[in-house]
């Protein structure tokens, strides 16, 4: 079985998240999708309108997600690799060779970002809809 990783806050779920997470099935059988945890948010400078508990259950209605475990840490992607026996680490290329360290352990991946969306646009958006 070839399992993909790939790590993400995942806040207020949009189609870029669909088409980077349908594109990362394409690569294995079984999708892991690392959540950031609301403290890592907040070293990330996030702060999701869903809390973990909320973007875990969505995350896991998702038919190309297999599993969902959390993200505490920049330094966990090595054990979670090793202890998940992953073949591909998979991520959006705005991260492009932010995580080529991870070549030591597993084939490493960066795709095409959706253009036009994020969940900064989609907050940006309601506040001038309802703001005027
Ligand atoms: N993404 C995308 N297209 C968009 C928006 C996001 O392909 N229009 C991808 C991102 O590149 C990322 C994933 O969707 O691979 C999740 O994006 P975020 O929830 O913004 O996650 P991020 O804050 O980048 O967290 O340790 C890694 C971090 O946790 C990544």
């Amino acid at each position: 079985m070839k399992k993909v990783i790939t790590y993400g806050t995942f806040d207020l779920l949009h189609m870029g998240h669909i088409n980077l997470l349908r594109r990362a099935k394409e690569y294995g059988d079984y999708l892991i999708v690392a959540i950031s945890a609301d403290e890592f948010n907040a070293l990330k400078g996030k702060k999701a309108y869903y809390t973990f508990e909320q973007r875990k259950a969505i995350l896991e209605a998702i038919k190309y997600v297999d599993e969902v475990i959390p993200e505490y840490t920049w330094e966990q992607k090595i054990e979670d690799v090793k202890k998940h026996n992953i073949d591909v680490f998979l991520m959006g290329d705005d991260w492009e060779g932010k995580f080529d360290f991870l070549k030591d352990y597993c084939e490493v991946i960066y795709l095409p970002r959706t253009v036009g969306i994020s969940t900064t646009k989609i907050k940006t958006d309601l506040n001038m809809a309802n703001n005027g």
